[in-house]
């Protein structure tokens, strides 16, 4: 198989790519879109992804190029055969975890990030709602890892897979405390000791080629 093309950055969204890579055994090659330094908006790169953004995955054999990571793990599931739900309502599960973190994780600690670290000007109020939110979040998601070992059931897949980088850039960057989510605690540490997730969270690494 012609290796898969991988185009991301050291981010938790370009994360979820490169340890579902990892997770599959599918062949990849990394390209490094430097985002800190505009390599999004490069003609080359809008020809991938219009919307500007990591990660984006090109599969040559199979003529497709893939933008959004949740369209990607689904995507990286179906071609590999791994982390796929055997059954119409295991899948339709599994697609509303991916889906609440597309729609909540990612975009609430994204804005946290934003306003609470990278913001020249530090706005009480919008921090103070982004951190209220970002509670509300794992609140869900430690209330779900209550009834269950993963995200979308017993066993661990795609929509743990979207979420845990996540979480991961959460505790590293951004204080939050898991011991107030014991479930969530649970989940975050066993995933983190899969080998393939520390693979993955290495990527891109030193000496990757850059994004043409
Ligand atoms: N919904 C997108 C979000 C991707 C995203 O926000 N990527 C960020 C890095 S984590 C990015 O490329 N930012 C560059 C920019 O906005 O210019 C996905 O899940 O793939």
């Amino acid at each position: 198989m012609t290796p898969i093309q991988l185009h991301t950055y050291q981010t938790p969204n370009g994360h979820k790519a490169s340890i579902m890579l990892e997770e599959t055994g599918l062949p990849y090659q990394v390209h490094v879109v430097d985002i800190e330094h505009g390599d999004q908006h490069k003609p080359g790169f809008l020809a991938l992804n219009p919307n500007n953004k990591i990660p984006v995955i090109v599969d040559p054999d199979q003529n497709r190029t893939v933008v959004e990571s949740g369209a990607i793990l689904t995507y990286l599931a179906r071609r590999s055969g791994h982390f796929v739900p055997a059954s119409e309502e295991d899948r339709q599960v599994a697609l509303q975890w991916l889906l609440f973190q597309a729609a909540h994780v990612g975009p609430t600690l994204g804005q946290l990030w934003n306003y609470k670290v990278f913001a020249p000007d530090k706005i009480p109020y919008v921090i103070g709602r982004f951190e209220k939110e970002t509670a509300r979040v794992l609140n869900v998601l430690d209330g779900e890892l209550g009834k269950r070992g993963f995200l979308a059931g017993d066993s661990y897949g795609v929509a743990d897979i979207m979420t845990w980088p996540w979480i991961n850039a959460g505790v590293r960057h951004l204080g939050v405390d898991l011991g107030a989510y014991p479930h969530l605690g649970r989940w975050f540490e066993a995933i983190g000791a899969r080998p393939a997730v520390q693979r993955g969270l290495a990527v891109p690494a030193l000496g990757d080629a850059p994004h043409a």
